[in-house]
C-alpha cells in the first residue's frame, strides 16, 4: 500500500535542524512554521535569497508535516460539517460502492482525464498518519491512503496558466455547493493526496468517500470531501463567492496554514 510513504520520524529533517543549530541560529520549526529570534531574521533579510530560500524549506521533503506512530490514531475520526449529502445522484452512486462514480479533472490541463474509483486505486498509492485540525479548536490523529496529487497533475499536465486547484464536492451545506481550491505548490507537495482510504479501510460516507483531499500543512475546512471535479484555474474570482472555498467566502482565511 505504502510504496512511497514517509518515514515517521524523517533523519532529513533533523540533519537540518541540527544544521541550522551549528550555524547558530535559533530558527525553530514547529508544526505550524516557522519562528525566529530578531538577531537572526536581520542577517536573512540583508540577503537577497531569503524568500527563496523559505520557499525550499518550506517545500523541501526535510519539512513535511509531522507525522504520528500508528498507536496514536484516534479512536473516533469525528465527522465535520456534511457527513452523508443528501442529494439522491450521490445516494445513488454511494449504493452502488461508487462503481459509477467518475473523477473529472480539467480545466487549464492539456490532458483532461476522467477516472473511476479503480483507475485512481491502480495508480501507486501514499499512506501518511497526520493530525486533523479542524478551525473549531478540536483534532484527530488518523491514517490517510491516496493518490498523490502531484502524480495527479502529471497525469494531466497542467498549462502555464494553471494557478489553483480547485475541488468541487457532492454536498451542500446550508443550501450552497461546498468547493475549495489550493496553490499549485500545495498541491505538488509530497504529503498532499487525494485519499480514498482511511485508518486501513475503505474512506467512509461521514469521511468524504469516496475521495477527499488531504493537504495537510493547512486547516480542515480546505479538505474538500465527496470530491466530484477538480479544475485547474488561473483564478477562483468567478467561481461562487470568489473567495477560492465555501467558507473563505464566508470569511475564513484562504491558506488556512497549521
Ligand atoms: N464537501 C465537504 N468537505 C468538507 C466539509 C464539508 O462540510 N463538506 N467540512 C470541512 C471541515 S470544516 C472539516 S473540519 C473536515 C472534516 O473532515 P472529517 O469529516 O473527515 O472529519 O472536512 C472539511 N471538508
Ligand atoms: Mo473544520
Amino acid at each position: 500500500m505504502s510504496k512511497s510513504s514517509p518515514s515517521a520520524f524523517d533523519p532529513g529533517r533533523r540533519r537540518l535542524l541540527a544544521g541550522l543549530a551549528a550555524g547558530g541560529s535559533s530558527l525553530l520549526l514547529t508544526g505550524c512554521g516557522l519562528s525566529r529570534n530578531d538577531t537572526v531574521q536581520a542577517a536573512f533579510e540583508a540577503s537577497e535569497d531569503f524568500t527563496h530560500w523559505m520557499h525550499d524549506l518550506l517545500t523541501s521533503p526535510d519539512t513535511r508535516v509531522r507525522q504520528y506512530p500508528p498507536e496514536m490514531i484516534s479512536a473516533y475520526p469525528k465527522p465535520n460539517g456534511t457527513s452523508n449529502p443528501d442529494n439522491p445522484h450521490y445516494q445513488k452512486l454511494a449504493a452502488n460502492n461508487f462503481a459509477e462514480w467518475r473523477l473529472q479533472v480539467d480545466g487549464e490541463v492539456e490532458e483532461p482525464v476522467k477516472l473511476s474509483l479503480a483507475e485512481l486505486r491502480a495508480m501507486p498509492s501514499q499512506s501518511q498518519i497526520t493530525r486533523h485540525d479542524c478551525v473549531e479548536g478540536w483534532s484527530y490523529i488518523a491514517k490517510w491512503t491516496g493518490v498523490r496529487l502531484a502524480a495527479m497533475l502529471e497525469r494531466v499536465q497542467p498549462t502555464a496558466k494553471a494557478r489553483y486547484v480547485v475541488f468541487f464536492c457532492a454536498d451542500d451545506l446550508f443550501g450552497d455547493q461546498y468547493y475549495e481550491s489550493i496553490s499549485m505548490e500545495s498541491a505538488r507537495d509530497p504529503m498532499t493526496i487525494l485519499a480514498y482510504g482511511l485508518n486501513g479501510g475503505k474512506l467512509p460516507i461521514a469521511n468524504g468517500a469516496p475521495l477527499r483531499l488531504r493537504a495537510e500543512r493547512q486547516l480542515g475546512y480546505k479538505m474538500a470531501k465527496y470530491i466530484t471535479r477538480i479544475e485547474l484555474v488561473n483564478s477562483t474570482t468567478h467561481i461562487q463567492g470568489g473567495n477560492g472555498g465555501y467558507w473563505e467566502d464566508r470569511g475564513y482565511w484562504w491558506w488556512a496554514g497549521v
